[in-house]
């Protein structure tokens, strides 16, 4: 038997269910998701191996138009996600069945395998989603067209055959035990980023951004020892943040102490800090220190 190996990206509108279309196909939560739109901002790399084959899954952000230099960042993992794929997923929200025209421009430039999937086919009848094909089909009729539902793991199997076949003859690219090319400490800071998201409204959520300063296991106490900032744009902001006598921090600090410990599997103890850093969305020094990518 070949052994199969190759990158996918998973690209689609904000919210189409691409994070959780990756954590489904890797068994486990690796990126964050929420409700809320531009909920991922960088590019992640899920690895899935098995006996077979090797696929590197490119988690992107959500396609949107670009209001500041943190969106174009976002945009430029898109686009980098995309050339190096060797197939796509471009994943259609099932209750939108929104088709991103820059999305089919970038698809159909790079010229690879894309297969279309229809997700979210969990709240409808058989013959909704029957109907969604068909209008998917008539607007996109060159490519294959699969209904899935990636928070139920609804033909999430059948993706993996699917790539199985498409992908080129090809090493192992990484160790096979090897889940994601970010580090512990990138998912930390994720982990906080997505208690935030999912506890504020508004503008909060997209005028934060997570810096992980200390990591590190104190052997006093045997914990380990994060410290965060948590970067807002406005004193507002932070006042919101910090809630009256500090009680809004201090749920977001449990909640994200408690999946913390259970993603590193060991005691922590984290202390968050809200810091004011004007236009930190707009500053490309910044932006690249905060590990985007910027050009
Ligand atoms: N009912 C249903 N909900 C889903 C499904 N897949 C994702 N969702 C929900 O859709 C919302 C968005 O999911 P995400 O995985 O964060 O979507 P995303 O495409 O990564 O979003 P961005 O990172 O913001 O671009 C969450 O509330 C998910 O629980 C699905 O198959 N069925
Ligand atoms: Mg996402």
């Amino acid at each position: 038997m070949t052994f199969k190996s190759g990158f996918v990206a998973i690209v689609g509108e904000p919210n189409a269910g691409k994070s959780t279309l990756l954590n489904q196909i890797l068994g486990q939560k690796l990126c964050i998701v929420t409700p809320k739109v531009q909920t991922t901002r960088h590019r992640i790399l899920g690895i899935y191996t098995s006996n077979a084959c090797q696929i590197i899954f490119s988690d992107t952000p959500g396609m949107l138009e670009p209001k500041y230099e943190l969106h174009k960042a976002m945009l430029n993992f898109i686009y980098d996600s995309l050339s190096d794929a060797d197939a796509i997923l471009w994943l259609i929200d099932g209750q939108t069945l929104k088709i991103n025209p820059h999305i089919e421009d970038k698809v159909k430039k790079v010229q690879k395998p894309c297969l279309l999937l229809i997700n979210k086919i969990d709240l409808f009848t058989q013959n909704e989603i029957n109907e969604k094909v068909d209008k998917i089909h008539a607007l996109l009729p060159e490519n294959e067209i699969l209904p899935i539902s990636a928070l139920m793991g609804i033909h999430t199997e059948f993706i993996i055959r699917k790539l199985e076949q498409i992908l080129p003859e090809g090493p192992l690219y990484y160790d096979a035990d090897q889940l994601s090319d970010r580090n512990e400490r990138f998912f930390v800071s994720e982990i906080i980023r997505e208690k935030i998201f999912l506890r504020y409204a508004k503008e909060i959520p997209y005028s934060v951004e997570v810096v992980i300063n200390t990591f590190g296991l104190d052997e006093k106490n045997k914990k380990i020892h994060i410290q965060a900032d948590i970067i807002v744009l406005r004193d507002t902001q932070k006042k919101i943040i910090i809630g009256e006598q500090g009680k809004a921090i201090k749920r977001i600090g449990i909640l994200a102490r408690q999946e913390i410990e259970k993603f590193l599997q060991s005691p922590v103890h984290l202390s968050l800090y809200v810091k004011v850093v004007p236009d930190w969305r707009d500053k490309q020094r910044l932006l690249k220190e905060y590990g985007y990518k910027v050009r």
